[in-house]
């Protein structure tokens, strides 16, 4: 998340257009030779229904892959090149080559990185097997046969928004591993090897700064057609929900652009920071009180890690944080650590400069409320939607808004509107999607009704309280389609 320029989107045109066009690019660019093979490769986005900032505490989420995705030529080379280019000549072109060792990342803002998070990651997975031909032939932090020789050209065309939390910078990280799998005779066609590559491309895209979790890239790997994607972390697993056919799913546009800086980047990585010192302080607590532990993610904080019922264990949390923020120093004292050891542990970016600590100090019972809340919600959705209750679904999604506006902080005064609207106008229910700070939100509506919903948003919120015309109006709203995760065609 959070590049410049990252993809361009384009208007739909089917599949057999897109194909011949990158099959044309790729050949004026010389990517692709006669007799060359070649793959035609669709990598979805996603939006979430529920679970909002809960993975990177390894707590459950609920998204779907949708039909908007990057459309991608990969042509395998015998060399250890690698060489992308745009369809539209939005983003610039980029090569790089596979070296032993960490990729040297292009600067900060390049989409290219992207690429290189998928290629660098992969870097560090050798094989026990001379010839792997599966994902899980391969081992990480493993003395073995390094398999990663190949390199490729890729051409690419996107549906995918950007910056709208629909995760088109995880497409890219997905479909990057998926080229370099291809390119060097891999596969992924066992439920474990899509697993292994979900949890490959999660910790990949760490490598552009975010300290995020792995729903993005699950999703985008293990959509199906009509069904939401049931995601848990602990380990991690999928289980597919039917999504009844009477209901639609719009997506709309805040206008709002998530923003792309490194400020953006700290406010979501201070929540994932907050976070885990929440689940710390919880587990001295128990340490201290009762003598249990073994909890380091909020995700941890189960009865089969504690050993005690659900009821006793919402009981003692409950006694934990205070509602005021907290400071370095305090947090330090529960954790039985030094200031220093907090900073140099906790407070620390990917590029190794400290991470700026908020002055109000940081917000552990807030986030722990939302985290802990919005678990639950995504078990209960889960439940409802497999009983065809949207009605309930739809109560949950107005709840987790309230708690993503209030507790966990990332809406915005325009997707408060806008969900207010939408609810007051035929929505089921209505909250933001993804990281938040901006960005679209996500509306479940009867079928029956959905043209009638989208004139009315468009009218009151686009027309009415922004200002804009119909045509822009309508190019921010949009029905999506749970589709197929990461294919070749
Ligand atoms: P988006 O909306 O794609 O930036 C981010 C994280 C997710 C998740 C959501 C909030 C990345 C790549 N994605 O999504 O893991 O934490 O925010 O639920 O960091």
């Amino acid at each position: 998340m959070y590049m410049n320029n990252m993809l361009t989107v384009g208007s739909e045109f089917d599949r057999e257009n897109i194909h011949a066009a990158l099959l044309k690019r790729s050949r004026d660019l010389s990517f692709l030779a006669d007799g060359d093979d070649y793959h035609f490769c669709v990598t979805p986005g996603r939006v979430n229904l529920i679970g909002e900032h809960t993975d990177y505490n390894n707590c459950p989420v609920l998204p779907f892959a949708v039909d908007k995705a990057i459309y991608a030529l990969i042509i395998p080379r015998k060399d250890e090149v690698i060489r992308v280019a745009d369809l539209n000549e939005t983003c610039d072109p980029i090569e790089f080559v596979i070296t032993s060792g960490v990729i040297p990342p292009f600067e900060t803002g390049n989409w290219g990185n992207y690429s290189k998070a998928a290629v660098n990651e992969l870097l560090s997975f050798t094989s026990s097997v001379k010839t792997p031909h599966h994902v899980t032939q391969l081992q990480e932090d493993a003395q073995g046969f390094p398999w990663l020789k190949k390199g490729f050209s890729l051409v690419f065309y996107s549906t995918i928004p950007r910056a709208a939390g629909m995760s088109s910078s995880s497409a890219l990280v997905v479909l990057h591993a998926a080229a370099s799998l291809l390119s060097n005779g891999i596969g992924w066609d066992t439920p474990e090897d899509r697993i292994l590559l979900a949890d490959i491309c999660r910790k990949a895209e760490w490598y552009v700064g975010t300290q995020g979790g792995g729903m993005d890239q699950t999703a985008i790997i293990h959509g199906k057609e009509h069904q939401a994607v049931k995601i848990d972390f602990n380990p991690l697993e999928v289980a597919h929900v039917p999504i009844p056919e009477h209901v639609s799913i719009v997506v709309a546009h805040s206008t709002v652009e998530a923003p792309k800086t490194q400020s953006a980047m700290d406010a979501y990585n201070r929540r994932a920071i907050e976070c885990r010192l929440a689940a710390l302080c919880m587990n001295e607590y128990f340490k201290n009180t009762y003598g249990l532990g073994g909890i380091s993610f909020i995700g941890d904080i189960t009865p089969d890690v504690l050993g005690r019922s659900p009821e006793w264990i919402d009981t003692e949390v409950a006694k934990v944080l205070h509602e005021e923020p907290y400071s370095v120093q305090e947090i330090a004292e529960q954790l039985n650590m030094s200031p220093e050891q907090v900073n140099k542990q906790f407070c620390i970016r990917k590029d190794g400069s400290p991470f700026p600590v908020p002055v109000e100090g940081f917000e552990l019972h807030k986030r722990f409320h939302h985290v802990w809340t919005e678990w639950k919600r995504v078990e209960q959705s889960a439940e409802l939607l497999k009983q065809g209750d949207m009605d309930g679904v739809g109560r949950l999604m107005n709840l987790s808004h309230e708690s993503c506006r209030d507790y966990h902080q990332i809406s915005c005064t325009e997707l408060d509107v806008l969900t207010n609207i939408a609810r007051e106008n035929g929505s089921l229910g209505s909250r933001l999607t993804g990281a938040g700070f901006g960005g679209c939100s996500v509306h479940l509506v009867p079928k029956m009704d959905v043209q009638t919903f989208i004139s009315k948003l468009s009218n009151f919120y686009y027309h009415d309280y922004l200002g804009l015309d119909f045509k822009e109006a309508k190019e921010n709203i949009f029905v999506v389609n749970p589709s197929e995760g990461l294919h070749i065609m």
